[in-house]
This record gives structure tokens, C-alpha cells and sequence, in this order.
């Protein structure tokens, strides 16, 4: 795979309803949209960088300034074998992870083009149909939460997760709770919590959840390993992890007993399919994260998703929960059983609307060998 030119490009996309976490809300997306131009075969990827350094340090001015300064260059005019080569060339750049997996995720993408491969069977992939599940913001009220809830209970999603920060967590998960005993479900804290909170989270315990996502800060294992040993409510890191290093030793050191893939935190496709490989064989198993993704992040997650460990239902749910319009066809789509069913077309699967997007461009910059 020869690399000729790398594109970059900001879109701008509102969403169609706020989503709020523990660190703030968001009403539109400002998103970084990569294409790598490789002898014909066009790879596009999207970086997960958010508005602002909130979720990770990362955000999109620091990946588009990284990408631009450090990393294409790195790439530019290189013929790679594979997708994954394109790891070693940026490894001597530190962090930037979320950079990185454009750049990676854009040339597999391409790679998966040129040899007329499903993306998802060149990850490695297995499975025919992923299992869908929703990520809840904070809302206005406790009843405008339930009503969410309830269409996307009736809308077949298997899993539902409530994002949770203090004020916002055992009112809610007591009432969702006595309205839907059955429904399989967790929540996310986003680091909202500290150590001192112990007795509060053992509360949790009680309204059987899957699992507690990241309560506690970003970069920890030792005491989230501390709190997993005093609540019966497994722990799943989202955060924390940043590699299949970081896996390890999570896992050695029992602070969680769950862990969610995002392939924008981890650096890529090759580093999410490391940590899926660690993770199944401790028996730990993965599920797909979600960044709010437009469709071409939304359909690598669907491909990411169909490794044999993604055993519990994912944060990958159909486009017009998000969009309008999505910048993808046919859009992502969920069945009434909670599953998408996975493309077995060459590539991503699904054809990028150009037209769409050069619409929705607030800036854009081509850098050439
Ligand atoms: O922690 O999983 C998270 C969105 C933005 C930042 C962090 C997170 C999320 C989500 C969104 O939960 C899930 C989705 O994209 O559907
Ligand atoms: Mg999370």
C-alpha cells in the first residue's frame, strides 16, 4: 500500500439530542474526518477526539495539529505491507492515541478495499451480528429520562446504560429499576467518584447492575482494584485503559472484571484487537465503547465488534439516535432484537456520502509527500 496523500477535514454535525456525561454536554459535534489516498483505494477513518480535553487529554485541535505536524509526514510516501505497519512508524511520536487510530483505521480501511475483504473479517472477525446496547446522558429531569428508556427499551436494545455522576444515581437507578426489574443494566461514571464514595457505590450493589463503568479517575488501577474488592457490581475500565499493557495489569491486579474496547482510545485497530486477544485469554470479557461516532467510526466499531470475545452488548447503536442524517449509506441500523446485522461487502460496508460531507466541511487541508 503505497501512501500518496493524507486528507484532513472538519465537519460539523448537531445532534439530535444533547448528550451529557459526567464532565459536561454536548449539543454539536465538531468531528475530524481522515482519508488516506492510497493507489486508488481511498481509506477513511474519524478520530474520536472530542470538542475538548474532557474524556482524554486528546481533543480535535490537538490530534489535527499532531496529525499535520507529526504523523502523516511519517506516513507520506510509504509503501506499507499491511495496516498495521503503520503502528511502527508512528510509534516514536508519544501519546496521541486517538490520532494514531485515524491514521491506522483510515489505511485498514483502505487495505480492506483493495484486497476485497469484509473490514470485519480482516480484523479477524467471526461473528455474523453484533449485539446493540444504548448509552444514556444526564438528563433535564428524571421523567425525561424514563422516557428514553422506554423507547429504546421498545426499540429491542439489549443492554441499557444510564451515565451516572453524583445527585444523578441511585434516584435514577432506583426508579428505572421498580419500572423495568428484568432489563439488563449498567451505568457509567466517567470518573465521577473518589475512594471516599465507598459506602455510596456499595449502594449500587442492589440494583443488579452488569457492571459500573469507570468510577473512579482516569489513570488508576490500584484503587479501583481496592473499590472492585468491596462491591459485588463488576467494574468495567474504559478510561484507564490505553493499551493491552494497561489490560494486564488491570486484570492482574483485579481492578475490574469487564473491559470496553474504544479503538480511538487504544490507538488503533491493532492495539484493540491486542487488548481483545489479553482479554479472552483471562476470560475477561470486552464490549465495544462508543465516542458518539459518525457513521464511518460507527461502521469500524460494527467490524471491531464481531471479534468472538465482544461477548456482552456494545455502545454501537443505530445513526439516527445520533443524526438527521448520517454521512454513510445505507445508515447504521439496529433489528427489533437489539442486533446489526454485519456487512459482508468489501470494506467498511458502508458507501461514504461525499457529497453530504463536503456540505457539512468547515476546513479541510490535503498533505502530499
Ligand atoms: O464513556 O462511554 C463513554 C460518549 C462520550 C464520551 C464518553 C463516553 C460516551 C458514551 C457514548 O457513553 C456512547 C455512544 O457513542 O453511544
Ligand atoms: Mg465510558
Amino acid at each position: 500500500m503505497k501512501i500518496e496523500a493524507v486528507t484532513l477535514r472538519e465537519i460539523r454535525m448537531p445532534l439530535v439530542h444533547f448528550f451529557e456525561t459526567s464532565f459536561g454536554r454536548t449539543y454539536n459535534r465538531r468531528i475530524l474526518l481522515i482519508t488516506i489516498h492510497c493507489e486508488g483505494a481511498d481509506g477513511w477513518a474519524e478520530s474520536v477526539s472530542g470538542e475538548g480535553p474532557f474524556f482524554s487529554s486528546e481533543w480535535i485541535e490537538s490530534s489535527w495539529a499532531t496529525i499535520q505536524s507529526h504523523l502523516a509526514p511519517k506516513l507520506l510516501g510509504k509503501t506499507l505491507p499491511a495496516a498495521p505497519d503503520s503502528a511502527g512508524l508512528m510509534g516514536s511520536i508519544r501519546g496521541h492515541r486517538m490520532a494514531k487510530a485515524a491514521l491506522e483505521n483510515a489505511l485498514w480501511d483502505a487495505e480492506a478495499q483493495q484486497l476485497q475483504q469484509p473490514l470485519s473479517k480482516l480484523l479477524g472477525g467471526t461473528l455474523p451480528e453484533i449485539a446493540c446496547g444504548v448509552s444514556i446522558g444526564i438528563q433535564d429531569s428524571v421523567e425525561q429520562l424514563l422516557e428514553k428508556i422506554e423507547v429504546e427499551v421498545a426499540a429491542g436494545y439489549q443492554r441499557i446504560k444510564l451515565k451516572v455522576k453524583p445527585g444523578w444515581d441511585l434516584n435514577i437507578l432506583e426508579r428505572v429499576r421498580s419500572r423495568w426489574p428484568d432489563i439488563v443494566l449498567s451505568c457509567d461514571a466517567n470518573s465521577a467518584y473518589t475512594l471516599q464514595d465507598v459506602e455510596h457505590l456499595r449502594s449500587f450493589d442492589q440494583f443488579n447492575l452488569l457492571m459500573i463503568e469507570q468510577p473512579l479517575w482516569h489513570d488508576d488501577f490500584y484503587c479501583h482494584a481496592c473499590l472492585q474488592r468491596e462491591l459485588r457490581t463488576p467494574i468495567c475500565l474504559d478510561e484507564s485503559i490505553r493499551n493491552a499493557r494497561d489490560a494486564a495489569a488491570a486484570i492482574e491486579l483485579k481492578a475490574c472484571r469487564i473491559i470496553n474496547i474504544k479503538v480511538g482510545r487504544v490507538g488503533g485497530f491493532t492495539e484493540a484487537k491486542r487488548i481483545h486477544d489479553v482479554c479472552q485469554a483471562h476470560s475477561i470479557p470486552v464490549w465495544c465503547g462508543g465516542m458518539l461516532e459518525t457513521g464511518i467510526g460507527r461502521a469500524h466499531n460494527v467490524a471491531l465488534s464481531t471479534l468472538e470475545n465482544f461477548r456482552l452488548p456494545g455502545d454501537v447503536s443505530a445513526s439516527k439516535r445520533y443524526w438527521k442524517e448520517d454521512i454513510i449509506e445505507p445508515e447504521v441500523e439496529v433489528s427489533p432484537r437489539g442486533t446489526i446485522s454485519v456487512s459482508s461487502h468489501p470494506g467498511r460496508g458502508y458507501r461514504i456520502r461525499e457529497d453530504l460531507i463536503e456540505k457539512l466541511t468547515v476546513r479541510r487541508e490535503t498533505l502530499i509527500s
